[in-house]
């Protein structure tokens, strides 16, 4: 374009041992600014919450992350969730390396794709048939239009801090980047769509009952344990009263276990919870770190999309072998011990935060494979309360631990992610780092 300059940024380039020269994480950013919206391809990246420039990265393996200066953290990011095997798991490559030799996509029925479902089908408890898609937001906004469709009703109830992926209709009051960003869901979603979805508390029946009542919904979608207003367990009996009241009032229950699934126990918190949901969301970990996602439910659901039946849903890379590869190499080793080793590492790295916890405005909160340490001086129960946190001390928080090597989500409003490629001296390298900062950020 005529005066847009595309010329090189004047930082030095530095040298990085093994991978050549690049530009300063400084000059990468100014680079990336002027051709992408904040320097990123999603917001949760940018880390201007934290107090600094998007980071770069290069490469991982296992538990650490190397960004293009040539600094390597132990990462709890983990690709936001997907990475519950690690970076660059040597089964996974091999097994995306090898099908990439037959053909990156064909836009045709393939043999693997009926594995991986049929491996999904054997691990959710209410899952007997799936439609796959490239992201958990087209699953989820697929999930909503099939119950729309069975139920012939129009209103979706979600709740505040919950985030479903960008679909319009979902994005009222989310979580994850909107809540970390001060994003309002208002621009560029019509007045319809959000007269469409009704939002609820987290945790509170009465506010639950009201939804329900006081509309004809087709769904209320929910993360079974949120984790996108930070970590925040549904309280005892909860899922069951969702269960409950949304079989009562003619509502589908969605499940969206986009985080959970595969991860908080090998049938997602459908399992753990013994709660069934009418329709699951699924993503993350059944990509294995390529795009995959799914929606799921009963055949008798299921069968109404397309072409089985009349609620088209559909997608160009829908089932792309390369990620239909990682994700049968990843759900191929969660066995009984990858969920048994997943919940010892959860419970070291909670049990030593815990120990940080003591005497300090810090609570503590988690699920098998997940944790948020919270800077309030209140217990969190729901996204009210998460946005009181002290977002400021979270950021110090997060600078202090990169000063030492530790990369953490750059939000308050999301979880670290725990994988089987974190081990106990990864784990007290965290602790004892986390042991420093928090003396310098109170
Ligand atoms: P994607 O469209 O990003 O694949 O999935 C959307 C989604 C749906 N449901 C849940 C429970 C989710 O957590 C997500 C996406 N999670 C965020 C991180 N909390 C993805 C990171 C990002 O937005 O870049």
């Amino acid at each position: 374009m005529a005066g847009l300059s595309r010329s090189a940024p004047t930082a030095p380039k530095l040298t990085v041992p093994g991978r050549g020269a690049t530009d300063s994480q400084a000059g990468l950013a100014g680079r990336a600014r002027r051709v992408l919206p904040g320097g990123v391809n999603s917001p949760v990246r940018a880390m201007g919450r934290v107090g600094r420039d998007p980071l770069f990265m290069d490469r991982g393996s296992g538990c650490r992350i190397t960004d293009r200066e040539g600094h390597t953290y132990i990462d709890w990011v983990g690709s936001w969730g997907p990475l519950i095997l690690g970076h660059a798991d040597p089964g996974v490559v091999e097994s995306v390396r090898a099908a990439a030799g037959l053909g990156t996509s064909f836009g045709a029925a393939t043999e693997a794709e009926v594995e991986l479902a049929e491996m999904v089908v054997a691990r959710m408890p209410s899952v007997e048939m799936i439609r796959m898609t490239s992201s958990g937001t087209e699953a989820a906004m697929s999930a909503v239009r099939l119950a729309r469709a069975i139920t012939g009703r129009d209103v979706v109830v979600k709740f505040a801090g919950a985030y479903h992926g960008h679909a319009d209709g979902l994005l009222a009051e989310a979580g994850s980047g909107m809540a970390t960003h001060g994003v309002p869901s208002g621009p560029g979603i019509t007045a319809a769509q959000s007269a469409e979805t009704v939002v609820a508390d987290w945790n509170d029946r009465e506010s639950v009952a009201a939804a329900l009542e006081g509309h004809r919904v087709a769904a209320l979608i929910a993360e079974p344990v949120a984790a996108n207003m930070g970590v925040v367990p549904p309280g005892p009996g909860f899922l069951d009263f969702l269960r409950q009241a949304t079989r009562e009032t003619g509502a589908m229950l969605v499940f969206d276990e986009v985080i959970t699934g595969f991860r908080v126990a090998r049938g997602g918190a459908q399992e753990l919870y013994g709660v069934e949901p009418d329709l699951t969301v699924m993503g993350k970990i059944l990509g294995g770190g390529l795009p995959a996602a799914a929606f799921g439910g009963p055949v008798a659901h299921m069968e109404r999309v397309a072409p089985a039946g009349d609620v088209y849903q559909a997608g160009t890379l829908s089932g792309n072998p390369l990620a239909v590869a990682a994700g049968i190499a990843t759900l191929g080793r969660l066995d009984p011990a990858a969920y048994a080793r997943l919940g010892e590492l959860t419970d070291r790295l909670k049990a030593g935060l815990g120990d940080l916890v003591e005497g300090r405005p810090l609570q503590l909160s988690s699920a098998p494979g997940l944790v948020t340490l919270f800077f309030s001086d209140h217990p969190v129960s729901n996204f009210r309360d998460a946005a009181r946190c002290d977002l400021e001390a979270h950021a110090r928080f997060c600078r202090q631990m990169l000063d030492r090597g530790v990369y953490l989500p750059p939000s308050q409003f999301e979880a670290w992610f725990v994988s089987l490629a974190h081990d106990e001296a990864s784990i007290d390298h965290t602790l004892e780092a986390a042991s420093d900062s928090l003396e310098r950020v109170f």
